[in-house]
């Protein structure tokens, strides 16, 4: 879209309200005055009363554009934009007689109760110019850093071909979510200041950086599943980022194309691509996506038209045969980020890029060994926030910046500084992935006074626990390394899958938890199936256990909130 077009398009709404409503009330004029041509448009001249419609027809092109500009903004944007448009529209056009009668009740009269036409054309544009004065300050930019940085970043946007109005609407849900969810903790660890600076400007620094990366030649690949191996990314000097979406600000639009009873990550990130909102999708030189359910596997059909798509058959097994195909498709993986970088992965290159992720999941591994001591020296949320940025930091910058937040938080265990009281109840999360910003669970589990302690999640252990292998330094053995250090994964996409119940049941006793909730998110069939095994492994090993169900909307967060309350002080009565 061109930049012209778009600087004018949130105008086009407004103006033909304006000729709409101008054109209405002089009709309107003409019946009422009941007079035929040419008279009536005389009087319409003489009296002003073409400045009634001008001031009529301002106001309510006003309230056209404040409702355009508020359309997918946060709650609060919404009702400060209407809250602005509702006082310019009382206090101009048709307030104006109202303006008069209040100054006529303290003395100031104009000889009628109505205010001579012009006072309220004059009225009506210095109140309109104010409303929009603050509609850009307060409900535009809606008071987020994210979103002035975002203003800054603009013209690089615009070249990569980002939708300017979608992405601003998008990052004030973000901002004030943000906001409520971590500001309001306290005594949170220094080392949490770096993650709160990537996460206030994600699409600021760090978006400069792969833009600057991409213009060097550098490819970019966006992921979706933690199956796909980023060593290989790295080692042709490539980017990888993580695309899963959290957020419920691009659904409406994904709704618009796929079905609504699919799975809300698919939707978003569908959505973000179909919109062109995100600076992430519009970076990236490809996507990888996989088979790993049916949302995903025919997503990628409709995604390849909006951004080139590679995608790798993941097995639905753990048999040699299924390491095989794998195999298999690694190397194909291989092969398309070669063609696509031009350039041949060596086995040093590889051998530098598995002990790059190597380190970086080891300081995670630390970071939530560290979160299992009772009592845990960080809230869940931030050590939730720090493994949602795992996958858009630079690797080597966010392994040094987790192991700086480690140390201190072993000098806040040997000081005895905790996130919560020795007395807090402690809540491992199991299940669908939480992608940046979906915070919903842990804000509630914790806004009750409990701590999340784990996620055996793939924004969790599932990403970390295990590394590679040592091999032969030979491509071959390599790639086999690789392979089986990812077939290690237990999405619930494997049948059977009895190593994701063995590993929920040691990650639980390892955190020391007092409660298990498996989350889910809506349509996700393979989870939602898998919890009743996990619920039986539950009921037999004596684990408090609750299901949860839900999506990136807050209509069930008063529901939500019930069910884990109730949880939580039923595990308190038997602890
Ligand atoms: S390894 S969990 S990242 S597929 S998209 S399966 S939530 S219905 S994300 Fe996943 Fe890889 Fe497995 Fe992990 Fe369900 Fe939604 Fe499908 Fe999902």
């Amino acid at each position: 879209m061109s930049r012209a077009w778009q600087a004018v398009r949130p105008l086009l709404l407004p103006l033909l309200v304006f000729i709409v409503v101008f054109v209405g009330h002089m009709l309107f004029y003409k019946i009422v005055s009941q007079n035929s041509s040419p008279i009536w448009w005389r009087l319409y001249v003489l009296t002003q009363t073409y400045m009634i419609s001008f001031s009529l027809a301002l106001a309510f092109a006003f309230g056209a554009y404040a409702l355009g500009k508020a359309r997918g903004q946060s709650g609060k944007a919404v009702a400060g934009s209407a809250g602005v448009a509702l006082l310019v529209w009382f206090t101009s056009a048709c307030g104006a007689p109202l303006i008069a009668v209040g100054l006529g009740l303290v003395g100031v009269g104009f000889g009628s109760e109505a205010l001579p036409p012009w006072v309220t054309a004059v009225l009506t544009i210095c109140f309109i110019s104010f409303g929009v004065y603050w509609l850009h300050r307060k409900g535009g930019a809606c008071a987020t850093a994210c979103a002035a940085k975002a203003g800054e970043n603009a013209g690089l946007f615009r070249e990569i071909g980002v939708d300017l109005d979608k992405f601003g609407a998008q990052q004030c849900v973000t901002g004030e979510l943000y906001e409520r969810t971590f500001a309001a903790q306290q005594n949170r660890p220094a080392g949490m200041a770096y993650f709160d600076e990537m996460a206030g400007d994600i699409y600021g620094a760090r978006m400069r950086e792969i833009i600057a990366a991409k213009k060097e030649g550098r490819v970019v690949v966006g992921n979706f599943c933690v199956f796909v191996p980023e060593e290989l990314t790295l080692a042709v000097d490539g980017i990888s980022v993580g695309l899963c979406a959290g957020s419920q600000a691009p659904v409406s639009d994904a709704e618009k194309v796929l079905p609504r009873n699919i799975c809300p990550l698919v939707k978003s990130a569908y959505g973000y691509a179909l919109t062109k909102s995100s600076p992430y999708f519009q970076v990236v030189d490809f996507v990888c996506g996989e088979t790993t359910c049916d949302a995903k596997k025919k997503t990628w059909e409709l995604m390849d038209r909006e951004i080139p798509t590679h995608v790798m058959e993941i097995p639905q097994m753990k048999r040699e045969r299924d390491r095989d195909l794998w195999l298999a498709e690694v190397k194909e993986f291989k092969a398309k980020l070669e063609q696509q970088s031009g350039k041949t992965i060596t086995p040093e290159a590889l051998s530098k890029a598995v002990a790059v992720m190597d380190a970086k999941r080891g300081s995670l591994q630390r970071l939530n060994a560290l979160r299992h001591h009772r009592p845990s020296p960080i809230s869940g949320r931030d050590a939730l926030l720090v493994e949602q940025i795992a996958f858009y930091d630079d690797p080597v910058r966010f392994t040094e910046k987790v192991n700086v937040l480690c140390d201190e938080l072993d000098k806040r265990v040997q000081d005895g500084v905790f996130a919560a009281p020795s007395q807090s109840r402690r809540i491992m999360i199991s299940g669908s992935p939480m992608a940046l910003p979906n915070w919903k669970v842990h804000n509630i589990v914790e806004g009750a006074g409990a701590v999340v302690v784990n996620e055996e999640s793939c924004v969790g252990t599932r990403y970390f626990s295990q590394n590679v292998a040592q091999s032969d330094e030979d491509m071959d053995s390599m790639l086999l390394a690789l392979t089986e250090r990812y077939m290690q994964i237990n999405c619930a996409c494997f049948t059977p899958n009895e190593g994701r119940i063995e590993q929920i049941i040691r990650e639980y006793r390892d955190s020391r938890a007092d409660g298990l909730i498996h989350y889910s998110l809506q349509f996700c069939h393979t989870y939602l199936i898998e919890a009743v095994r996990i619920k039986e492994a539950c009921a037999k090993e004596s684990i408090p256990f609750l299901a949860v169900e839900t999506d990136y909307s807050t209509e069930d967060t008063g529901q939500l909130q019930t069910r884990i309350e109730a949880f939580l002080e039923q595990i308190g009565g038997q602890r």
